[in-house]
């Protein structure tokens, strides 16, 4: 019994030695994305107020938040930005474009009042540390003209977003074009057409996002969509269809978070982008007429927690373990309890283990 018991610890030993290396091999590959909350679903308009929301999302295990950029009060984007540096928070920014300051404008002067716009907001980018400004910067927000969009609109957009981008480049900031439903803009409303219109930009500053509720709405295959548009995706909004928590709705997440995975979306972020009621004027903006979630900050968890598991499972599904790895042993037999003595019964032979 006792040399038994040696020749079990001897095998234990090697394979938790095996099981050290195989793990380091596995996290050296994982792409590293990281997680962020858009503090939208608190405010428009964040200040000091929120610096325990921010304190708290870092405790959660957040990499980053995403900074509304409505009022611009260098002031507190200074603040801001000082707060996340102490916290170990990364940065984004979102803004909007409105009818007096519209890149497609026919009108110079609006354009150019579009232009001065997308640059203060890259002030204020540089001040709070945001590396990436995202959101429909390509025109006004819920203004339509009865038509879909013209070729002189489409060249106007190019002239006016290089030049911002160029100004974008100086700051270290990279503007990323969000494409949005047909009920909120006509100008861009695919991932193809946004990722087509980077392209003819072609400037490395300038690059596209992909927004799971804008897709749903719009995209044939959320596959096709994502697969269109990889080349220039370097932001994803992770948003449920109807802004509540991810994961509580209707989006089809297996097969977006296969897409993402397997377009080796890496090095960016998966931002939540919900609504609530918190603000009465943000609510009206954004169409939230009913209460569909406990507290933010449990939204903010529940989220995470999802998209967490999500990224981890759609990673394993593309990388699956070699059959026979572990002597076809499952990952549980690893445990030091299940390959102690009278504890073996629990390993099952899986073709690879469950659980990361
Ligand atoms: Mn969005």
């Amino acid at each position: 019994m006792c040399v038994l018991a040696a020749a079990f610890r001897q095998v234990r030993r090697a394979a938790v030695c095996q099981h050290k290396i195989l793990n380091l091999f596995r996290f050296g590959e994982k792409p590293p994305v990281k997680y962020g909350m858009n503090l939208l679903l608190w405010n428009s308009v964040i200040t000091e107020e929120h610096f325990p929301v921010l304190e708290a999302l870092k405790n959660m295990g957040y990499d980053g938040v995403e900074l509304p950029m409505f009022d611009l009060n260098g002031e507190t984007y200074k603040k801001i930005g000082g707060k996340l540096k102490e916290l170990g928070l990364g940065a984004t920014a979102v803004t909007v474009c409105t009818k007096e300051a519209n890149p497609i404008d026919a009108d110079a002067s609006v354009r150019q009042a579009g232009l001065d716009h997308l640059k203060k907001v890259i002030d204020m980018c540089a001040l709070a540390g945001a590396t990436h400004l995202c959101g429909p910067i390509h025109s006004a927000l819920g203004e339509f003209s009865g038509a879909g969009r013209t070729p002189d609109e489409w060249n106007r957009a190019k002239d006016v977003l290089a030049q911002a981008a160029d100004y974008a480049k100086e700051n270290n900031v990279t503007l990323v074009v969000e494409y949005l439903n047909r009920f909120e803009c006509y100008f861009l409303n695919c991932a193809a057409d946004d990722a087509q219109f980077c392209r003819e930009v072609g400037h490395s500053n300038l690059k596209m996002m992909y927004d799971t509720f804008h897709a749903n709405i719009e995209e044939k295959s959320i596959t096709a969509a994502i697969e269109s548009c990889k080349d220039q995706m370097v932001h994803v909004h992770i948003s449920e269809n109807d802004r509540s928590t991810p994961g509580q709705g209707g989006i089809n997440w297996d097969e977006t978070f296969a897409a993402l995975k397997k377009s080796g979306y890496s090095d960016g972020y998966l931002m939540i982008e919900a609504f609530g009621l918190a603000l009465p004027e943000l609510a009206a903006a954004t169409r939230i007429w009913r209460k569909m979630f406990d507290t933010e900050l449990k939204l903010a968890e529940d989220g995470l927690n999802f998209m967490k598991s999500r990224w981890e499972n759609a990673w394993q599904e593309l990388h699956p373990w070699p059959e026979g790895v572990a002597c076809g042993l499952s990952w549980r037999a690893w445990s030091a309890e299940t390959l102690s003595l009278g504890a073996g019964t629990k390993g099952s032979v899986v073709g690879r283990p469950t659980a990361m």
